[in-house]
């Protein structure tokens, strides 16, 4: 092995792969009421009124709206809890979590 090859596996040992983002997406649908989706928002993402309003209108206009960009185990988490909160009240809510391009 050359003393390049021992410096670049030092390097890998030292340096593991920064794990890849995931997005967590809000999808728009006909049926939920604004402020319930304000409400998840602020429950699951601790977001203000504020932020939460704009991520809501943004789906709301545009079909979708990204609510927050982290690590693939809590996207995947969240995304399912929030959408949760819109089917246990009876609506087809919907946040799915994906890999940031
Ligand atoms: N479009 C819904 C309405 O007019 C509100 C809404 C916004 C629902 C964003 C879902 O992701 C959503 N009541």
């Amino acid at each position: 092995m050359s003393e390049n090859d021992v410096a670049a596996k030092r390097l890998t040992r030292l340096k593991p792969e920064r794990p890849k983002l995931y997005k967590v997406l809000l999808v728009n649908d006909d049926y939920t009421p604004r402020e319930f989706v304000v409400m998840v928002l602020k429950a699951i993402f601790r977001m203000s009124e504020e932020a939460g309003y704009r991520v809501m209108m943004t789906a709301h206009k545009l079909g979708t709206s990204v609510v927050v960009v982290c690590e693939k185990d809590v996207a995947e988490t969240k995304a399912k809890e929030a959408t949760g909160l819109g089917k246990e009240a009876g609506f087809p809510l919907l946040f799915t979590a994906e890999p940031e391009d």
